[in-house]
């Protein structure tokens, strides 16, 4: 594990060579590569990785709010996604397991944890939410793939509301021949048609902008997969997260967004965001939520 770039980035790399890049701005997974060095997830070559907004690509952090929700005072006041991804987070510390066998003293994955809490909020934001939280982010990176979950904690008096969502941009080599499967038979908010309530049947395939938040049916650890051209590309297994949301901005908005280069990554990313954003969970004094996503390829 080392810490590098003046203290804003937290990276890990496997005795097998896998790697993953953290920024401490938002604790944006903004690399995960596999022993091959093939990097799989999408990073704008716009991104702002010095902390002036979100990170377009990578793993987004959306916590307290999904989107806006004008209608949830407590919330109405925030940015859109909430202030979780716009935060600067510490670095907790590493943990590594050995494999039983190991002989070499070799870590066979490796745990950064990665917190946020009232007490580390800027002064605006808390203004904004004036909640007493806090939240440890872990990202667990093994051989077979990456872990990030979250526990956020109520620590103060007052009950509060939250979503939370993984806003996860996997790397594909190309849109027209992605499916993903494991969100049949669920309903989901159509979001590009007005937030119409419909069914999915069969696999969702993405021809153009795509932008729905699923329930899927068979629960929140049925597992959803990513395949292109007929073969498995990342298989994402959640834990409590109950909601699936898939975005793909298609060329008009991927031209809309000053931070999404090349204009063409369109064809290059799938978002496969595992969330609990369909509804607020309430967490009363000392409760936690705890939810967590499992990428594998
Ligand atoms: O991922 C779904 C979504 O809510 C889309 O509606 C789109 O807004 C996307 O998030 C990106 O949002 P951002 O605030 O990062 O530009």
């Amino acid at each position: 594990v080392n810490i590098s770039h003046a203290n804003s980035r937290v990276s890990a790399v496997l005795p097998t060579g896998e790697s993953v890049e953290v920024l401490l701005f938002g604790a944006t997974v903004i690399s995960w590569k596999d022993r091959a060095g093939n990097e799989k997830l999408w990073l704008s070559d716009a991104a702002k990785l010095d902390g002036s907004k979100a990170v377009r690509g990578g793993i987004p952090l959306v916590f307290p709010v999904f989107g806006t929700a004008p209608d949830h005072a407590a919330t109405s006041k925030l940015p859109q996604h909430g202030f979780a991804r716009n935060s600067k987070w510490e670095f907790l510390g590493k943990s590594s397991s050995e494999s039983a066998s190991s002989t070499s003293h070799s870590d066979a994955s490796v745990k950064l944890d990665f917190g946020l809490s009232s007490a580390t909020l800027d002064e605006k934001t808390k203004g904004l939410w004036p909640y007493t939280f806090s939240a440890i982010y872990s990202v667990t990176l093994t051989p077979e793939g990456l872990s990030t979950g979250i526990v956020i904690t109520n620590d103060g008096k007052e009950p509060f509301d939250c979503q939370v969502l993984l806003h996860t941009y996997l790397r594909i080599n190309d849109i027209t021949k992605v499916k993903i499967t494991g969100l049949e038979d669920s309903k989901y908010i159509d979001k590009v048609v007005g937030a119409q309530t419909k069914s999915q049947s069969g696999a969702v395939t993405i021809t153009g902008e795509t932008d729905r938040v699923y329930t899927p049916a068979k629960g929140p650890s049925s597992p959803v997969v990513v395949t292109e051209g007929g073969s498995n590309a990342f298989s994402i297994m959640r834990d409590n997260l109950k909601d699936v949301v898939v975005w793909n901005p298609w060329a008009e908005k991927a031209a809309g967004m000053g931070d999404f280069e090349p204009k063409s990554g369109f064809k290059n990313m799938i978002c496969v965001e595992a969330g609990s954003v369909r509804s607020w969970t309430s967490l009363e004094t000392g409760d936690a939520f705890e939810g967590a996503q499992t990428l594998s390829y």
